[in-house]
């Protein structure tokens, strides 16, 4: 694409002039002995975490310049620049660490380490003294930051959006077997990567209600007023001095203290606008592709919307444009629904702020706004309470309803009689059992929103974008055929290959040079190289490497030797039904009870040693996933203590799942766990980085797997199970999984051995209702896929075996995975959603 191509050509420029970067460093230099020496003069003598703040704040000073020019140049860019000003609205970003990636973004790793062999310290024992941002959930979350990673590396002018959450992602403890939350406060000791930008300040009214003046226009008089404050965090680009910014809001109380109240002595009630301010700051909802449903959570969905679109409309207005070009020079992007009041706040401040009238507004919206969808489970389809925003935001109901009433007029028009169309698409459930709303409430639909007030629609894979407008958007997509695009997920290989595996990205240089870490696509370059054995001993000893160090962070943490011997078996995400974590197990438990019969293996072979390593954290409320995460714990604790097993089998869960762990986890994995109902994963990013890590995989046809398999040759996959459409026709026909489990009965001793408690000392009752599920809807089609699976968990045993086709296979991977860059991802998403040309098509 044109944008890529400039990107490195850029590049190239500041690359050739790399050694002007003397200056920079002796200014990281002078900045890391400042904020040295303020720490001495308090007396402290700078341990690591005090060294790891001073790294990051003497980044951030060197950031900061970069952003300062980013800004400027954008700023000059003419309204011909053939790129709209991106704008990512999100509720979530999951940027993980953020030190490692300055430093080598500026290059100053050498230097820092100097430094720091100075002070007698190792920089990976800085480094890892930074606390996760972990401000989202999952794949969501973590793909935002991936994009804000791009956006910088593209040069593309850029914001994202998103809350300062006091509480990221809860710290998943285990206790007895068990998931227990504790609070992530990793704010605790301040965050030097922030930049606070107190001039930076909006009003954002909630409650109230809507007067008519004498002309007839109406004003929103909310009743609580609250000032969004901004945050930066910037994120470098690795070959440009091009930055992109996340701003972050957080909320104050316009006025923090009744003063009156204090002089009274009613200090709670002095101090009660200050606490309903804070509750908007306080933690992120921990639900992941399930609606929170709660009044906080529209609170901090509107918080975030009102003072993102306050802040660019005042930008461009303060670079001398028009408002009339704000839909043609500014794209606003909603990752999933979470930001669908966007197109009705933006209608809001055009109409009744600046005075537009409708149509002029509604062009302006329709021309900014588009949307991502990333599921299409019903139960993650966002819908609020009608009587939930009467109290809360009462004007930009009234505006959803007028967008409605147009929508449907028109719909009337085009498809005349068919009312049960205008039923199902309107913005509003009325209350019916229609959409999943039995409570006979009436709702506002977020995706319809979204839909009807974008002018690009589009999923995160192909399956994904065929499905959701075969499916859940099927009248949409019939209303506005062009609107629906798709855009396959990626991820940035700055992370998660350069950093996360620095010894692979080494042997990478050495086989085809440089070019690839610019230009991920030049991997393909190595199936040239797959039969190479040279090359392929070369992947096995990284590989060796990170699995010692992922056995020896097992052994610091959970006290369980596991050998670099086994093949590491590996499912990391968040626990979800969908995502049939309890598939791996009943493998587990299948796998333990044939090694238990079968001591020799079941041809006199022996048996190919493995380790499973699971982790990942369950939503609070979601006790599926919990019981799941306890039945890991039984079964493990049964099965790596019984002698009889030895090495042949481990199975480890490893608490805590985030960012940091899974750059630890995925460079040594052997065999990559993508195993949802074919389906139901809109994409999957983990799949992505695993495959680039030279893991292979087992997965199924869902999602983004198909297509990671098209690009390094199905052959090069171990695919399993039911299809989408045989999903949909055992379902249709009526599906009963008692039928699978009486024709197999490998299947029915797992059960049994479940079902009789033999995991967790004869508790018949613990397990009851995981059996229950699986023997009575079995909603994910565990039992349809059992056969398949362990079937092909064998042939994945028998690559394993022979060393030199394992290693071919490995090879191939990562030679497939050049588009899974997300640098190709906002490429496209630029050509299809954010340029200008999108809006003529
Ligand atoms: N995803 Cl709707 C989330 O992580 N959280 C959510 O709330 C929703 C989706 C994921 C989705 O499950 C994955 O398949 C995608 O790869 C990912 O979004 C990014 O698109």
């Amino acid at each position: 694409s044109t944008l890529l191509n400039a990107a490195r050509s850029t590049a190239r420029g500041a690359m050739n002039s790399e050694s002007a970067s003397t200056p920079l460093q002796a200014a990281f230099e002078a900045a890391l002995q400042r904020e040295l020496q303020q720490r001495a003069l308090v007396g402290a003598a700078p341990g690591r975490d005090e060294l790891m703040r001073a790294a990051a704040a003497a980044s951030r000073e060197l950031l900061a310049r970069r952003w300062a020019q980013t800004q400027a140049a954008d700023a000059r860019r003419g309204d011909d620049a053939g790129c709209r000003r991106v704008h990512y609205l999100s509720m979530e970003f999951l940027m993980g660490r953020a030190l490692s990636n300055a430093l080598a973004a500026l290059r100053l790793d050498g230097v820092l380490q100097a430094q720091l062999q100075a002070q007698g310290q190792d920089l990976s024992g800085v480094l890892e003294r930074e606390p996760d941002a972990a401000l989202g959930n999952g794949g969501l979350g973590r793909l935002a930051a991936c994009f804000l990673d791009s956006f910088a590396e593209l040069g593309l002018p850029s914001f994202g959006y998103g809350l300062r959450y006091q509480y990221g992602m809860f710290a998943q403890g285990i206790q007895d077997g068990r998931q227990v939350e504790s609070p992530d406060d990793w704010l605790r000791l301040g965050n030097p990567w922030e930049l606070p930008r107190p001039e930076l300040r909006y009003r954002v009214g909630f409650g109230g209600r809507v007067v008519v003046d004498a002309t007839g226009s109406r004003q929103w008089v909310p009743a609580e007023v609250l000032v969004a404050q901004a945050y930066d965090f910037i994120v470098p680009a690795h070959h440009s001095e091009r930055v992109s910014t996340l701003r972050q809001w957080h909320a104050q109380a316009a006025e923090t203290i009744d003063f009156q109240a204090f002089c009274r002595g009613d200090y709670s009630h002095a101090a009660s606008r200050q606490v309903a301010a804070d509750a908007l700051n306080w933690v992120l909802y921990p639900d992941d592709s399930t609606e929170a449903g709660r009044e906080l959570r529209l609170k901090q969905e509107a918080f975030l919307v009102s003072a993102s679109l306050q802040d660019l409309i005042e930008r461009h207005l303060r670079e001398g444009r028009p408002l009339q070009t704000l839909g043609t020079l500014n794209a606003i992007h909603l990752n999933d629904t979470h930001p669908a009041l966007a197109p009705a706040e933006l209608m809001r401040l055009l109409l009744d702020e600046h005075g537009l009238p409708w149509d002029e507004a509604w062009t302006l919206t329709r021309q900014a706004v588009s949307y991502t969808n990333h599921t299409l489970m019903p139960e993650a389809l966002e819908t609020w309470p009608v009587r939930m925003f009467e109290a809360l935001l009462p004007r930009h109901l009234e505006i959803i309803y007028e967008i409605n009433h147009r929508f449907l007029q028109e719909l009337r028009q085009r498809f005349p009689g068919d009312d049960g169309l205008t039923a199902r698409v309107s913005l509003i459930d009325e209350g019916g059992t229609n959409g999943g709303n039995y409570g006979g409430e009436r709702r506002v639909r977020m995706a319809a929103l979204s839909i009807v007030a974008s002018h690009r629609v589009n999923g995160v894979a192909a399956l994904h974008s065929d499905l959701m407008v075969q499916t859940i958007f099927a009248d949409y997509a019939r209303i506005f055929p062009d609107r629906f695009h798709n855009v396959t997920n990626g991820v940035t290989p700055r992370r998660w290959l350069q950093q996360a595996n620095p010894a692979l990205s080494a042997v990478i240089d050495g086989q085809i040079g440089t070019a690839w870490r610019q230009d991920l696509s030049q991997l393909q370059q190595l199936s040239a190289h797959a039969k190479d054995a040279g090359l392929i001993a070369s992947f096995r000893t990284v590989k060796r490497a990170n699995k010692q160090r992922l056995a020896d962070r097992i052994r610091r943490e959970l006290g369980l030797t596991v050998s670099v011997d086994s093949l590491f078996d590996v499912q990391i995400k968040r626990i979800h039904e969908y995502k049939r974590q309890l598939l791996n197990l009943l493998h587990v438990i299948a796998r333990y009870q044939a090694i238990v019969a079968n001591p020799d293996g079941v041809d006199g072979r022996g048996w190919v040693p493995r380790t499973v390593v699971i982790a990942g954290k369950a939503a609070s409320a979601y006790h599926m996933a919990k019981l799941i995460i306890q039945l890991a714990h039984d079964i493990g604790r049964v099965v790596n203590s019984d002698p009889r097993v030895g090495d042949r089998l481990k199975l480890v869960f490893l608490p805590n799942y985030g960012v940091s762990l899974a750059e630890t986890i995925i460079p040594a994995a052997d065999l990559s766990e993508q195993i949802s109902t074919a389906g139901t994963e809109a994409s999957g990013t983990g799949n992505m980085k695993f495959a680039l890590n030279g893991a292979l995989t087992i997965g199924t046809w869902d999602g983004a797997n198909i297509e990671m398999a098209e690009h390094m040759g199905v052959d090069q996959m171990f695919v399993f199970g039911l299809r989408t459409e045989a999903v949909a026709g055992l379902k249709s026909l009526g599906y009963d999984p008692r039928l699978y489990v009486e024709q197999n009965r490998q299947l029915q001793a797992v059960i049994r051995a479940i079902a009789d408690g033999d995991f967790c000392g004869g508790d018949t009752a613990r397990y009851k209702p995981l059996v229950d599920k699986l023997l009575g809807a079995d909603p994910y089609l565990l039992m349809a896929d059992f056969t398949d699976y362990v079937a092909t968990q064998l042939k994945v045993d028998a690559v394993y075996r022979d060393p030199q086709a394992w290693g071919e296979q490995t090879v191939r991977n990562v030679a497939g995975m050049g588009w899974f860059s997300s640098d190709r991802t906002i490429a496209e998403y630029v050509e299809r959603v954010w340029s200008p040309a999108s809006l003529k098509a």
